[in-house]
Order: C-alpha cells, then structure tokens, then sequence
C-alpha cells in the first residue's frame, strides 16, 4: 500500500494534466487557448518554436515534488534541461510565482491565455528558461551544470533540499557525470540536501541516449560507484513516485523512468522539439493537433485550475 491517499494521487495526475495542456497550448496557439470552438488555422502561431519531448516528464517531477515538498520554504527545484521551459512556466504560473514578477500572469483565464500568446513571441517569453524566469539559477541552455547548480545551492544550508532533474543526454556532458563525485565532497552536516532525478526518457534531440542503452544493473552499478543508493521509478506511476520520495534512502539518487513525448502525437526522438510541423497549413496536422489537445479535456482546465488555487488559499 502507497502511503499516500488516492484524493493525492489524483491531485497530482490532475496537476500533469493541466500541465500538459498548458505546455501544448503555450507551444501552438496564438487564440481559441481552451478550444471553446473546433480549431482552426488561424489559432495557430505562424512560427512554431520549443520543445515538447521533455516536458511530460519535468510535470510529472514537478507535480510529484509539490506534493511532498510544496510547502517547505527550504525547497528548491533545478531544472537541468532548460530547452523544457513551456513545463516550468506551465508551473510557476499555476502556482502563481509568475504573477508576482509579471501582473498580467495571473491566475485565471487571462492570465492562461496571456502566458500561451506570449510564449516564444517576440518581446513577449523565450523558448527556454532564462534570467526572466522567476527563480532562475541554471538556464539550460547549455547542459551540464544542473547538479553542480544544485550542489551549489545546498552549500552551508543543512535547513535546504534541492531536488535536480537531470536529462539523460545531460549527463553524457562531462560537467554532469563529473559533478556525481560533488556527493562525495560535499556530504556535510553542514550542507542541504540534494536529490538527483535522471530523467531517463532514452533520447537526446534525434539519437538515444547512452544511459538508455545500459542495462537496469549497469546504472545502478554506476551510481552506486559515485556512493548513491540507486531507486528507479516508473514516471506515470504516481504511487511510486510518493513512495520513492518518502522512503528516501541516506544518499538517495532517482531514476525517473518516461517515455519521451508521452501524451503526444509523435514519440521518441521525433517528439524532441515540435512534433507536427504544420498544423496551419495542413488540415491533417490541424486534426492531429487538435485531438492531441482534447485529450486533455479543456473544458474541465479553468474548473481544476481554480480548485488548486482554493486549496493553496484555505492552507
Ligand atoms: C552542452 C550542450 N550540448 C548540446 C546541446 C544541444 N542540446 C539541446 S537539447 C539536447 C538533448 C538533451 O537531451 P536530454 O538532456 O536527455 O533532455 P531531453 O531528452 O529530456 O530533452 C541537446 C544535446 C546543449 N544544449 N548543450
């Protein structure tokens, strides 16, 4: 038995949810944000920009890490893939961090369609996560750095934890792999603690990944190398998750194990940035998209967006 609750487990697969609409929307829709009309090409933003592959799977880390850690003032979350910055702004909006460094982000139906029109707009968000991006330590940008950045973090704080989403194509960089010997360093009474997540998704842009070609036994064979307690967890199993991160081990180091481009129309390596490369022009891809946003039940987002901000209200 899990230990948490089923209404839990349930806000936090509702949460990805919206989440995952959030990032589709912010990827490809210039109008029509919650589709109260059947789609059509002028909804559609004449350039499409942003990566997708990846963000299934930095909500579903979010979501499962709000849970447990949402209200600890000592918790940090860094992102090492940057280039998934539609998931990390899909959060911080909801959670209503955006709206306290930028007005119009707020926490309702304007602010939804305020942050989908903006995102990779000119004069309006970028593509990644950047300077502007509330909290920001580590852009992403250019991998490597997120564990080094965490381990940063967690220095002379013993009160802090910080939990880092590294990319399997991440850790190939050699900053990433070397900064797994920062454990041995710096595991002090007086520094936080830091909470590895691989986000093992198998490919990096067009190519799998090498981590992803080991076996179950050749990555915890390395970690454990690096004096980390090895604990896999099945991405979209959300008991799991809890489990993994209430059961946490001395040195704990995740697997979060995701199938890149989950929920979309394109897996794999050919999800990695925009998985349908014409739906203005091209009545097929229009269907496809439209679909793939349905699948998330627009009509309910608003509903289920209101009551997280109800229940942070009456915490
Ligand atoms: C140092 C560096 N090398 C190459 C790139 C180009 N790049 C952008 S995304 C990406 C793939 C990243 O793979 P992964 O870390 O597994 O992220 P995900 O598959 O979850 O998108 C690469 C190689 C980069 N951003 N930084």
């Amino acid at each position: 038995m899990s230990v948490v609750g089923i209404a839990e487990i349930e806000r936090i697969k509702k949460r990805v949810q919206i989440c995952d609409f959030l990032v589709v929307a912010q990827l490809f829709l210039e109008d029509n944000f919650l589709l109260e009309r059947p789609l059509k090409f002028d909804d559609i933003k004449p350039r499409l920009l942003g990566h997708w592959g990846t963000c299934h799977g930095i909500n579903v880390a979010y979501a499962n890490l709000m849970n447990v850690y949402g209200d600890d003032s000592g918790f940090s979350f860094v992102l090492g893939p940057g280039h998934g910055f539609p998931a990390l702004q899909a959060n911080l909006w909801l959670d209503g961090e955006l709206a306290e460094i930028d007005e119009k982000a707020t926490v309702d139906e304007s602010g939804l369609e305020y942050i989908c029109r903006n995102f990779s707009w000119p004069d309006g968000f970028p593509s990644h996560a950047s300077p502007i991006t509330p909290n920001v330590i580590t852009e992403g940008g250019e991998l490597g750095y997120s564990l080094a950045n965490a381990y940063g973090l967690s220095l002379g704080h013993p009160e802090k934890t910080t939990a880092v989403l590294i990319g399997d194509g991440e850790l190939e960089t050699a900053t990433a792999i070397d900064s797994l010997n920062l454990h041995d360093l710096l595991d002090s009474e007086k520094n936080g603690k830091v909470l590895p997540i691989l986000h093992l998704n198998g490919y990096k842009i067009s190519a799998p990944s090498i981590y992803a070609r080991r076996s179950e036994r050749e990555i915890n064979e390395l970690t454990r190398g690096f004096g980390y307690t090895p604990r896999w967890i099945e991405g979209d199993d959300a008991e799991d998750f809890q489990d993994a991160l209430y059961d946490m081990e001395v040195a704990p180091f995740y697997i979060m194990h995701t199938e890149k481009g989950y929920g979309g129309p394109n897996r794999y390596h050919n999800s990695h940035q925009i998985p349908l490369k014409n739906p203005k022009t091209d009545a097929k891809e229009l269907a496809k998209l439209e679909e793939w946003l349905r699948s998330y039940h627009p009509e309910e987002i608003m509903a289920e967006v209101k009551e997280i901000t109800k229940e942070r209200r009456d915490d």
